[in-house]
């Protein structure tokens, strides 16, 4: 015990002692002297030596995880927390009368991702090293990544986001490697940044640059030269979620990554001094969508030409080293690129790429498994899936749509490369960092084992029955509704009632994710209350969500649900009893703001669409209850609490696969069959909406509900306003409700990225 307190006191004053050094060599000031920001910087100077004290994470095998994003998030407070140190600092801070909140805000977000695939890798990666796996990431270092969002108008606009300020958590290597696309030679420079484990050593996360980037080609908004490649190949995050075409752009990105990843990951293995020919026995590299599928051919091709070895033997390596995850069965969002695109852009790839399909066909008569197909586009998972040696799915159903739809024609020639991983997060930060306040109530009440296993989180339904633990639980999520409404009201100028019911749908806009089924749900209570009929409490609904600039639709979304936060907060007859709110530029940061003072988790993606969904992980962790559809992860949660701690809604995932295969959804029929419906949709264009805001917009919006509506929004409009209203009202009786949050608290533990990156470990990796 004493032991402990002289080693907090020396590590306490050890770390002092460097701030107040960085202080007055950044900025030759005292540690009292310097305002936030600065403070900031010498926080950022510690940690990253702090991080180079700490042991490099080795072994013999090690994973490359090989992903266009990274949506890591600030990384001061996890890296603290990771440290064992946060809690050191903010005592130091303290002292000097500084909060490390304001700290943490001064912070700016790297925007290295689109969604749900970005956060997953980063969540990865904290869980890799946190277990002591040797294991990197591998991607790009987007200048301006995706765009930030401001609302103009009512309608979103894009605009660059300059994350990248002078000083960062990237630290500039040496290495660099030449990247050949046909006649243009590019140089890459290597960025990394350290990734530190929970009480563990550290790993990298690797971005590559290109060397003659040129930030000052972005015109206006977020525009550039796009035939430029020397100058804008890093300049932006491709802004897409998976329903667009992809472009001439995003396949040199993505092979400039998979050359320097490939080019960089034989560099290891020669430094080792380890055969090539036994590359699979000390790499395995895990390919994050098909976005990083090129490394496969790439790697063929420099084996095969500089390393001397028979295509053979090549293939056959490389086989055993990759290993491939599915996160979409969109089909538009697989990645289908035209043989003359690649041609024009990867030339030394095409040869590659033909024999492996000639040794597919000389195989397989079955058309659907070829990689080239009649109309000469090259489907890139099926390059994925006869040269890797794995391909999972990321949730329980996800996995098995793979094997009995999407991919049965694979799944019947390679049944033992099929596995499921279902996702994960990481409590470091959807938990202790995000929420201190329900981490101490949960360490209170179990003890603090939890933090190092998850499962152990099982322990409070122990306390399900105990009054005041699930009384303090509820406290904590008004703390928590309170910081919200406060920093609401900063960002975006909107007061909220906390005693309201804080009903949250975030998450990137798309029609089958159906915001806009939340949307006519808010219009049917709007005009509900208008008529008379009150809720029993007040609801505030929010909002956060990016719309791909080119995906006309969600745009449309997007603007209806500012027309009708206009409409509603405005209305004096009605905002007493509700409020919505869009909060502009949604990231990890308001993520990590808005979950903890969740509610109602909404989950209404149309099944069999959500691959998984992980933000549903997270707002069950932070004591949420779910609205949802039996899709993606949200059918393991239900699993998990039991049908009276989640509200389950709509058609299941065969039924409206069977639709699909019948092509027999007319939406028109739910819109004439139904009163409710026909007068949620038909506001959409009301004058009153169409004052505040566009015809053009809010008509095509509604055209595309009645005429196609291929998300079937109105299939399950009429039922999800039921059991919302159910969980509504059931909200009212405090006791019930706060049993279901802790319920879920308890739960929850599954869903921790390290029993996820544990699995991929022992059916996968095989790393230790
Ligand atoms: C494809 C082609 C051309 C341009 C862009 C793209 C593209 C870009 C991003 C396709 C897909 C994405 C991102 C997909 C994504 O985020 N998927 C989500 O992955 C999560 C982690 O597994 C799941 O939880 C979500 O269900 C899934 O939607």
């Amino acid at each position: 015990m004493e032991a402990d307190t002289i080693m907090e006191g020396s590590i306490c004053s050890d770390v002092e002692g460097r701030l107040e050094g960085a202080c007055r060599d950044i900025y030759g000031k005292s540690l009292g002297e310097a305002d936030d920001a600065q403070l900031y910087n010498c926080l950022l100077q510690v940690t990253k030596d702090l991080a180079v004290s700490k042991p490099r994470i080795t072994g013999d095998k090690k994973v490359y995880y090989i992903s266009a994003e990274f949506l890591i998030g600030k990384l001061l407070s996890n890296n603290l927390i990771n440290l064992g140190i946060y809690d050191d600092v903010k005592k130091i801070l303290a002292k000097y009368g500084k909060d490390i909140t304001g700290i943490e805000e001064t912070e700016s977000e790297p925007s290295l991702g689109n969604g749900g695939l970005g956060r997953l890798a980063a969540c990865f990666l904290d869980s890799i090293a946190t277990l002591g796996l040797p294991g990197d990431g591998i991607g790009l270092n987007y200048h301006f990544g995706l765009f930030r969002q401001v609302f103009e108008d009512r309608l979103q606009k894009a605009v660059p986001d300059t994350w990248l300020g002078d000083r960062s958590w990237l630290n500039r290597t040496g290495t660099g490697f030449d990247v050949c696309f046909g006649d243009l030679k590019v140089r890459s420079v290597l960025y990394d940044i350290d990734v530190i484990g929970y009480e563990n050593g550290v790993n990298k996360l690797h971005l590559f640059d290109i060397e003659s980037v040129d930030e000052s080609i972005v015109k206006k908004g977020i525009t550039f030269d796009k035939e430029d490649i020397r100058k804008n190949l890093t300049l932006f995050l491709y802004p897409d979620d998976s329903d667009e075409a992809g472009n001439l752009l995003r396949i040199y990105q993505q092979y400039f990554m998979v050359s320097n990843g490939a080019q960089l990951i034989l560099k290891d293995l020669r430094d080792r001094g380890i055969d090539l020919h036994d590359m699979d026995k000390h790499v395995v590299i895990q390919i994050n969508d098909t976005h990083p599928t090129m490394v496969i051919p790439e790697l063929i091709r420099l084996l095969t030409a500089d390393r001397h070895m028979t295509m053979d033997e090549a293939i056959a390596v490389v086989s055993k080293t990759c290993a491939y995850t599915n996160h979409t069965i969109l089909a538009e969002a697989l990645e289908k690129w035209p043989l003359e695109y690649l041609e024009k852009v990867v030339p030394d790839l095409v040869p590659i790429i033909r024999e492996l399909d000639k040794r597919v066909r000389a195989k397989y008569t079955d058309e659907k498994v070829w990689i080239i197909d009649e109309d000469d586009l090259v489907h890139m998972a099926h390059i994925d899936i006869h040269y890797g040696f794995s391909v999972n799915g990321v949730a329980a159903l996800h996995t098995e749509i793979l094997k009995q739809t999407e991919l049965n024609c694979f799944y019947r020639i390679y049944p033992d490369k099929f596995n499921n991983k279902t996702n994960g997060i990481t409590f470091r930060r959807w938990l202790m960092s995000c929420n201190p306040e329900l981490a101490s109530l949960i360490s209170d009440s179990i003890g603090d084992d939890w933090k190092k296993d998850a499962s152990k989180l099982e322990k409070l339904m122990d306390h399900t029955g105990n009054k005041s633990t699930v009384e303090k639980l509820l406290a904590v999520k008004n703390t928590k509704k309170e910081q919200l409404c406060e920093y609401i009201n900063e960002h975006e100028g909107i007061e909220l009632n906390k005693d309201s019911i804080f009903d949250i749908q975030i998450k990137r806009m798309h029609e089958y994710k159906r915001q806009q089924m939340n949307a006519l749900y808010i219009i049917h209570k709007y005009l509900e209350i208008k008529s008379g009929v009150r809720p029993s409490r007040p609801i505030t609904f929010i909002f956060g969500a990016k719309a791909a600039p080119a995906y006309v639709i969600a745009q449309d979304i997007i603007h209806l649900i500012l027309c009708l936060q206009e409409i509603v907060n405005n209305d004096p007859d009605v905002s007493p009893y509700m409020k919505v709110v869009m909060v502009e530029n949604y990231n990890v940061t308001y993520a990590e703001k808005l979950i903890p003072a969740c509610d109602i988790s909404e989950q209404i993606s149309l099944a069999s669409k959500e691959a998984s969904g992980t933000g549903n992980m997270k707002f069950m962790l932070n004591g949420a209850v779910t609205l949802g559809t039996m899709d993606g992860a949200n059918v393991e949660i239900h699993d998990l609490v039991g049908d009276d701690n989640i509200y389950v809604f709509g058609k299941d995932s065969d039924t409206v696969i069977d639709l699909y295969a019948k092509q027999s959804y007319v939406s028109k029929d739910y819109y004439k069959k139904s009163k409710v419906i026909k007068e949620a949709v038909d506001y959409i264009t009301d004058k009153a909406v169409l004052r505040a805001g566009h015809r053009e917009n809010l008509e095509r919006l509604q055209k595309e509900l009645l005429n196609k509506d291929w998300f079937m929004t109105l299939l399950d409009l009429e039922e999800y306003i039921a059991v919302k209203d159910k969980a509504l009202s059931d909200y009212e009786d405090r006791a019930a409700w706060g049993r279901k949050m802790l319920t879920n608290v308890a739960r929850a533990g599954f869903f921790s990225s390290d029993r996820t990156i544990a699995e991929y470990n022992k059916d996968i990796w095989h790393l230790q």
